[in-house]
């Protein structure tokens, strides 16, 4: 207080982590360090101000009485709290009666979504799983996009060389399977997507959504196309087969494959894929001609077409049109962001399945195994059975396909440690809970997400608040990794020393030939993080150490609201990291799994499916707990066309079976979504009770309903879209 009483405040600018978009905010705090307001940053050149009911909502997601902030320690079913060395003297002392009697192949380690959006996740999750040493490798990529990126490592030699929309650009944006007007868009880093695509139309453009709900986003579009779930691919293939057929094609890469990719869409003519897709013949044809003649267009595909059986291919197939249309790499088309940080450099040819899981044989990719055998892996007796379990920022008992087993399966774990800031459905097993600290108290830099910018740029934020004692998610991990490797000393230093050595060592590099040492010492930062952040920075494209620019934290400190580094540039050329040199338009992997989505061709679609969505108000399973953002149009319904309740004689509520499970869930009849499609959203079915807001909106979980045993092949993904259900009317018994 001054001394005229008057609060002090103080006003800080950061990057929102709680999504894909990167919107920069503006949040004042009192001398206490609450947050009083929250705005959408005008200055930040990306977000120009924009904000959402999330974002909005930061303050009080941040100060949630329900966040730990210290250490749980759990005793049978008693939980207490401890104090940090205890705890992490009680991880080591479980890790090593785990290794010394079962050897490292029995731990194993989970990494969540917001390891995406924390600095500590990118900087300290590979060193992590390193120190483990085991194959025991999970994530929730194989719950949501890897298909893109095995797609993009078979097709352009690296799993991150992703193609993202020119939205700003395009004049022409086909849109499968994402709905960014609730998620604010994912694969493609864009604040204000909303706004992007309403600039989009307003220049003349076009915008198709595909998916089997009228969304949000399709009620803005110019049109939409409604698709039976799970069989994008045959549309995306029935496109592809018409640009060939009526020699609409315009390649402008240097490719590999074009030959066979003509013949493995050649069984796809759009007459045939109509049935299977719903989707009227006349009107495929209409959209391979629109996209051929539109004079910039980008195909775009998101979640509801990555979480599916053909989730791969459909992923191949968006990007083969790309290229077929002469779109891939050019202004308006689909283009590969230049972040500041660096592209993943070259490394040997990219392939998947170097080795499978134990129970299943299912293959690796990205060094994962699919999230739909981790309970397989920890309930079979065997060697490699995992009996250690590391959980960093995920919640899989409701985000994993059939999460209902998952949770009995970690009731059986010898050990497991969580670091997370929740006592939730997947944390209360854990043995140790480990708490990262505030949002306020972190510093923020988008590793992962700038990747996938549509207009490349930078902005960090440094910790808000000072940490009071409590470690930082940074040193929590470090710590971690300590404990697995047996090893002592500075994690930080040893990577920045290990990347500078590499760097002078590299020829035509900005600093080939230099003393490490010195470069060491030049390096900005309060915490390890930061240092390694510089770094990366220095070394970076528009880095002081790149010989081409002056990038380096001490700049980006210097610009709080972020700096623009231009529109996105043409540059697969250098991004390229096939064998072939070329793009890879029919890679072998690919043409075996053409088999695959040839036999479903004839396959009868059932009777009704289930899909997934998200609401704009919500993340996952993790923000049902600030007052603000729960309730209204935010609640966990099951949305079914009307024809369908009057077919099946529904109430206003209904019992859904599949294979695996059965829910009571509340009805929601809208003709927006299609006939013979009913949808959940994912992330509810809150029981743990550690978070008091969420028990009162617990909802139920979609994922006791998806079944583990349906995978992408190629890539391991789980399927949330297309599963078989059945509907009842509640009180009715059947014999089974
Ligand atoms: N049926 C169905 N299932 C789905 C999906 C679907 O559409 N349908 N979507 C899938 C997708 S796309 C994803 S990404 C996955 C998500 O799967 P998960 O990542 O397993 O689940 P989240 O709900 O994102 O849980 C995030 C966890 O991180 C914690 N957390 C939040 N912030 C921090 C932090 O800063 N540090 C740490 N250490 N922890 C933090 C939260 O408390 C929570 O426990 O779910 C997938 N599951
Ligand atoms: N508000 C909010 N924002 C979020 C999240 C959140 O939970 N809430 N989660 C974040 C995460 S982890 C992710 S991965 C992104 C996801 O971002 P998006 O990919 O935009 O995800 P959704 O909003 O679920 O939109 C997916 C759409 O696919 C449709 N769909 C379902 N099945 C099919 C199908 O077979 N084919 C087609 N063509 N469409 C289908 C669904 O009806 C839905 O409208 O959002 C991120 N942002
Ligand atoms: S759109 Fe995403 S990044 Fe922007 S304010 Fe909302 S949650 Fe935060
Ligand atoms: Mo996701």
């Amino acid at each position: 207080m001054t001394n005229s009483g008057v609060a002090m405040t103080s006003t800080v600018h950061r990057t929102c982590p709680l999504c894909e978009a990167v919107c920069g905010l503006t949040l004042t705090l009192d001398d206490g360090g609450r947050v009083t307001s929250v705005r959408g940053d005008r200055d930040d050149p990306f977000s120009k101000g924009f904000i959402c009911p999330k974002g909005a909502s930061l303050g009080k997601l941040d100060e949630d009485p329900d966040r730990l902030s210290r250490p749980l320690i759990r005793e049978g079913d008693v939980w207490r709290e401890a104090g940090w060395d205890e705890a992490f003297a009680a991880v080591k002392q479980g890790f090593d009666r785990v290794v010394a009697a079962h050897g490292r192949q029995a731990t194993g380690v989970y990494l969540g979504n917001p390891n995406a959006h924390t600095m500590a996740g990118t900087l300290y999750g590979t060193p992590l799983i390193k120190a483990l040493g085991t194959r025991n490798v999970f994530s929730a990529s194989t719950a949501d996009q890897m298909p893109k990126h095995v797609a993009s490592g078979l097709m352009f030699g690296h799993p991150m060389t992703v193609a993202v929309p020119d939205l700003d650009r395009t004049g022409y944006l086909l849109m499968l399977g994402a709905n960014p007007l609730e998620s604010n868009g994912s694969l493609c880093t864009a604040p204000d997507f909303p706004g992007r695509l309403k600039a989009l139309r307003a220049r003349g453009g076009r915008l198709v959504v595909v998916d089997p709900r009228r969304t949000r986003t399709a009620a803005l579009a110019d049109e939409h196309v409604f698709v039976r779930p799970g069989s994008d691919a045959y549309l995306l293939a029935g496109i592809a087969h018409t640009l060939f057929a009526e020699g609409l094609t315009d390649v402008r890469q240097r490719v590999a494959g074009l030959a066979e990719a003509r013949d493995a869409v050649k069984h796809f003519p759009p007459e045939a894929v109509s049935r299977r897709t719903g989707v009227p013949a006349e009107v495929i044809v209409r959209l391979a001609r629109e996209l051929a003649s539109a004079p910039a267009a980008a195909v775009y595909a998101r979640i509801g077409t990555c979480t599916a059986e053909f989730g791969t291919l459909a992923q191949w197939l968006v990007d083969v049109l790309n290229v077929l249309t002469g779109n891939l790499d050019r202004p308006g088309g689909a283009m590969f962001p230049k972040p500041a940080t660096g592209s993943a450099g070259r490394r040997r040819t990219y392939t998947v399945g170097r080795w499978r899981s134990r129970v299943r044989g299912l293959p690796e990719a990205n060094g994962e195994l699919p999230v739909a055998t981790l309970a397989d892996e920890i309930e079979t007796p065997g060697e490699g059975q995992i009996r250690f379990l590391v959980t960093v920022a995920g919640n899989p008992v409701l985000s994993a396909p059939h999460g209902s087993r998952l949770d009995e399966a970690l009731a059986g774990l010898d050990f497991m440690v969580s670091v997370d800031p929740y006592l939730n459905e997947t944390t209360r097993h854990a043995h140790v809970i480990l708490p990262p600290p505030r949002v306020l108290q972190s510093g923020h830099y988008d590793f992962a997400l700038l990747g996938f910018a549509v207009r490349n740029y930078a902005r960090y934020s440094p910790p808000a608040l000072p940490l009071d004692g409590r470690p930082s998610e940074a040193e929590i991990l470090a710590r971690l990794t300590m404990i697995a490797s047996g090893l002592e000393g500075d994690l930080d230093e040893f990577v920045i020393g290990q990347t500078l050595a590499r760097a002078v060592g590299t020829p035509g590099s900005g600093v080939e030939g230099r003393d490490v040492a010195e470069l060491r010492a030049a390096l900005d930062g309060d915490t390890g993080a930061e240092l390694r952040l510089d770094l990366m920075l220095r070394l970076g494209p528009y880095g002081e150490w790149s010989g081409e620019g002056d990038l380096s934290l001490r700049k980006l400190l210097d610009h709080p609201h972020g700096l623009d580094l231009g529109p996105l540039e043409p540059r697969l050329d250098e991004l390229l990291n096939t064998a072939s040199g070329l793009v890879e338009l029919a890679p072998p992997e690919i043409l075996g799994d053409v088999e695959r989505l040839r036999a479903g061709l004839e396959s009868e679609p059932p009777d009704l499916v289930l899909i997934g969505r998200r609401h704009l108000r919500s993340n996952n399973s993790w923000m049902h707990n600030v007052s603000p953002l729960v309730g209204g149009s935010n609640t966990c319904t099951l949305q079914i066309n009307p024809a369908d309740v009057a077919r099946l004689g529904l109430g206003d509520e209904a019992e859904v079976r599949s294979a695996t499970g059965r829910l009571t869930v509340t009805l929601e009849p809208t003709d927006t979504i299609m006939p013979g499609v009913v949808s959940l959203p994912h992330g509810w079915g809150h029981t743990a009770g550690g978070q008091r807001v969420a028990a009162e909106h617990a909802g139920v979980s979609a994922n006791v309903l998806t079944d583990a045993s349906t995978l992408d092949i190629l890539s391991g993904n789980a399927v949330f879209n297309g599963v078989p259900v059945s509907i009842l009317p509640t009180g009715v018994i059947t014999a089974h």
